[in-house]
């Protein structure tokens, strides 16, 4: 409610205060208590650690998606177990994240019982980033590793119109004596996310990003975007990764392909329907040498080598301590969407 009753402008923010505003946005949409909780918290922290493709900017398309009737913010997940090792859970038709907190107690279980569980969820939408699902596996001294799909908007390597999603990949392994070393991209040249933010500025791309809707390669973002397509990172190598995060998800989950998401008949959908996997592993079963303790001596190595830093390594550093700054213009839009 403080940053609400507050009519403070172009200033910063607590990541505290920013996830209370959203939540509350979240909420005045149709999310219930749990959904909007989570939401916000992940859309917050991603703000906070300058992953801005997925942060408040991201919160016009939640808003629009939901208004539009294409998800339901309020769904009650479905979950079973088929086998020890393997967790199915039916998120019908509502967010990723919520679906997956609701089993993780569950899989945490089945990991430390089996040494390694698989998670299914399906009919769910992610459109956040997924560092925040995996690194507390690793604080907890798990190996996880999270794959999504999302929407066709990327050309597989040598082919000749989109297919692939941006199709993320996160991971997250427990270090020895310092920050768990987290990894977690888009499978593409770039996020989606950051297209649009590049459009909404009028900066050009990098070459290499993508094409127009003739397949010649554009810097122009709008072009991309406006019946283009996005690449997959790496040439064949990526493009490989990508299909391989395609038949995982869809085929395991038994979701939708990237392909297969068709939101026309709801204007305004951004949030593409698919699916989330996980498979989280238990060091402890290594056997041998400690794999945490192994990690660490890993990342001694690393830095003998010159390595400054590592995935996972500037966002635990900078964890909690810094205030966000938010513009004028964004924090007026957050509160209006938090009022109306
Ligand atoms: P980036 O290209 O920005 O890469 C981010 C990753 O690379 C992080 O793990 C980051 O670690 C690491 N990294 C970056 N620079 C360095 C460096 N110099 N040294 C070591 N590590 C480095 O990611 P994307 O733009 O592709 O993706 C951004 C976000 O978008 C992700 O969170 C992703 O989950 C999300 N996304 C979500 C989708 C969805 O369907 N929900 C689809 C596509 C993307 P660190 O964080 O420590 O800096
Ligand atoms: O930024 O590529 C992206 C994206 C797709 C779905 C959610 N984010």
């Amino acid at each position: 409610e403080q940053a609400l009753d507050t009519q403070r402008t172009g200033q910063r923010i607590t990541e505290c205060d920013l996830a209370f505003l959203l939540a509350r946005i979240f909420r005045r949409n149709g999310c219930s208590e749990r959904t909007a909780t989570v939401l916000a918290a992940n859309c917050a922290s991603a703000e906070a650690a300058g992953s801005l493709s997925h942060g408040i900017f991201r919160i016009d398309g939640y808003v629009s998606t939901l208004r539009s009737g294409w998800v339901d913010g309020a769904a009650e997940p479905q979950i079973e177990a088929p086998a020890p090792g393997y967790l199915r859970v039916d998120a019908r038709n509502g967010f990723a994240q919520p679906a997956f907190l609701q089993a993780r107690e569950d899989f945490v279980a089945r990991i430390r019982a089996n040494g390694i569980a698989f998670m299914a969820i399906k009919d769910s939408h992610h459109f956040g980033a997924l560092w925040p699902d995996v690194t507390p596996f690793a604080e907890e001294g798990l190996i996880a590793l999270s794959l999504v799909n999302s929407f066709a908007c990327s050309i597989p390597a040598g082919a000749e119109k989109p297919l692939f999603g941006t199709n993320p990949i996160a991971f997250a392994a427990p270090i020895e004596g310092s920050a768990p070393l987290v990894f977690d991209f888009a499978t593409t040249s770039m996020a989606n996310g950051d297209v649009q933010i590049a459009a909404r500025a009028g900066r050009m791309l990098p070459p290499g990003m993508g094409v127009d809707s003739n397949g010649t390669p554009t810097c122009n973002p709008k072009e991309i975007l406006d019946g283009g397509s996005l690449v997959p990172f790496g040439g064949h190598k990526g493009s490989a990764i990508s299909m391989m995060i395609e038949l995982m998800v869809a085929g395991l989950t038994g979701g939708q392909f990237s392909f297969e998401v068709d939101w026309s008949a709801h204007p305004g959908a951004q949030t593409p329907r698919t699916g989330q996997i996980f498979i989280g592993i238990d060091p402890e079963f290594s056997g041998g040498a400690g794999f945490v303790e192994k990690a660490g001596e890993f990342i001694s190595r690393l830095s003998d080598a010159g390595l400054t830093t590592y995935p996972g390594y500037r966002r635990w550093k900078g964890r909690g301590t810094q205030d966000i700054g938010i513009s004028t213009e964004d924090y007026r839009r957050l509160n209006e969407y938090a009022q109306g």
